[in-house]
């Protein structure tokens, strides 16, 4: 029998690959789109699946709509991967953030309990939960301190679903991933600036690329990879929460060297604090800069995850290593700026 499946968040990164994995297996994708004045399918475009979803009007902050949307498109998989998903500006819309990514996540499951009790459930919770970190490498039990409004509000939506879990045995399971990256991320998080940025500077721009705090590291993987675990965790018998990253965490330095070496380009930095810069070391021209206003008023420094659970209960591991995945990005940022 056809599976059917839907998917908040559609036309973000995450939600654009998940659909597409979901067609590749058969499945009929519903997806939801909030109302905005120019609606963007860019991504659904790119992987050639926006005419094979079906697209419903959807916001987490109204519930009215959300009850009619989940009352009326009963599915087998439910994925809420809709968010208000830019830690930064977490701090500028705080409530807004806490109303779509907490209170938008208990909205979604008491209807799911109320109209189709057995529709699985996932979550997309995150590595940002784990905040200023109280282990290293984190892992599902590691204690939670987020950092930001963002956090703060991702954190009640991963407590929720387990709650809901155990108050309803729904089949409800939250992944905690750590950032995940590809062509079509974002252009405000900062591997996307950075990959589009040098992509710039190779075609002849004489843009200096602005960045924040380079002391931070991540664990950055491929999102491809990632939305393959999401789906692994809902065709699971028991419901369960599970950290997916690469294991591996990488500064900031190092990700701009890596896209820049795939543009030909070889960086030195040089500097410290506000007055770090990284020049071109062939033409000793200036390719980026720190620049205050990208600060954070806290900041999440050292994010490594341990995916064993994940590893040993669903068989998934993160098959694209950092370097490739800035590489890619890189390229595909240059080419597309040949069209
Ligand atoms: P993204 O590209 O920013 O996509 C977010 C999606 O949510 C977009 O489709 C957006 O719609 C939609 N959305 C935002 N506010 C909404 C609202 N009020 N009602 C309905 N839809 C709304 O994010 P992503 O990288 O794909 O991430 C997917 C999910 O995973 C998010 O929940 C994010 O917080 C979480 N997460 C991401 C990472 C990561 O590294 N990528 C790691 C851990 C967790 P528009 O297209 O209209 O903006
Ligand atoms: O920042 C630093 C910044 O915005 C990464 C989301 O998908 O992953 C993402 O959140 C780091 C931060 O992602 C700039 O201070 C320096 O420490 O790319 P980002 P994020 O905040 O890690 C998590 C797991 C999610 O759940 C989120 O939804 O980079 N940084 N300079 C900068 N960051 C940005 N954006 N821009 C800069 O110029």
């Amino acid at each position: 029998m056809t599976k059917s499946a839907f998917i908040t968040g559609i036309t973000g990164q995450d939600g654009a690959y998940l659909a597409k994995l979901l067609l590749q297996k058969g499945y009929r994708v519903h997806g939801g789109v909030r109302r905005i004045s120019h609606p963007e399918t860019t991504r659904l475009a790119a992987l050639g699946i926006a005419d094979q979803v079906t697209l419903h009007s959807f916001d987490l902050n109204e519930i009215n709509n959300i009850v009619r949307v989940i009352r009326d498109t009963p599915v087998d998989e439910f994925y809420n991967l809709a968010a208000q998903s830019f830690v930064g500006a977490s701090w500028e819309q705080p409530i807004y953030t806490g109303d779509a990514n907490g209170m938008g996540v208990v909205r979604i499951l008491d209807c799911l309990r109320t109209y189709h009790p057995n529709t699985r459930f996932y979550q997309a919770s995150t590595s940002e939960m784990f905040g200023l970190v109280q282990e290293v490498p984190q892992r599902e039990t590691t204690p939670f301190y987020p950092r930001s409004p963002y956090g703060v509000a991702k954190a009640y939506g991963h407590y929720i679903t387990m709650n809901y879990r155990e108050s309803f045995g729904m089949h409800a399971s939250s992944g905690v991933l750590f950032n995940h990256e590809s062509p079509l991320r974002g252009k405000e998080f900062v591997t996307r600036k950075i990959t589009l940025g040098l992509a710039k500077i190779a075609r002849g721009s004489n843009e200096v690329l602005k960045l924040g705090n380079l002391d931070v590291q991540r664990d950055w993987g491929y999102a491809g990879d990632y939305v393959r675990g999401m789906w692994l965790m809902l065709q699971q018998d028991q419901p369960d929460d599970y950290v997916l990253a690469t294991g591996v965490t990488t500064p900031i330095r190092e990700f701009v060297r890596y896209a820049a070496e795939a543009l030909d380009m070889e960086l030195e930095f040089m500097g410290r604090g506000l007055n770090e810069m990284a020049v071109e070391r062939k033409t000793g021209r200036r390719i980026l800069e720190v620049d205050p206003d990208f600060f954070r008023p806290a900041e999440v420094d050292l994010l490594i995850g341990d995916a064993s659970k994940a590893k040993s209960s669903l068989g998934w591991h993160a098959k694209m290593p950092v370097k490739t995945l800035a590489a890619m990005m890189a390229q595909a940022d240059f080419d597309a700026l040949r069209a």
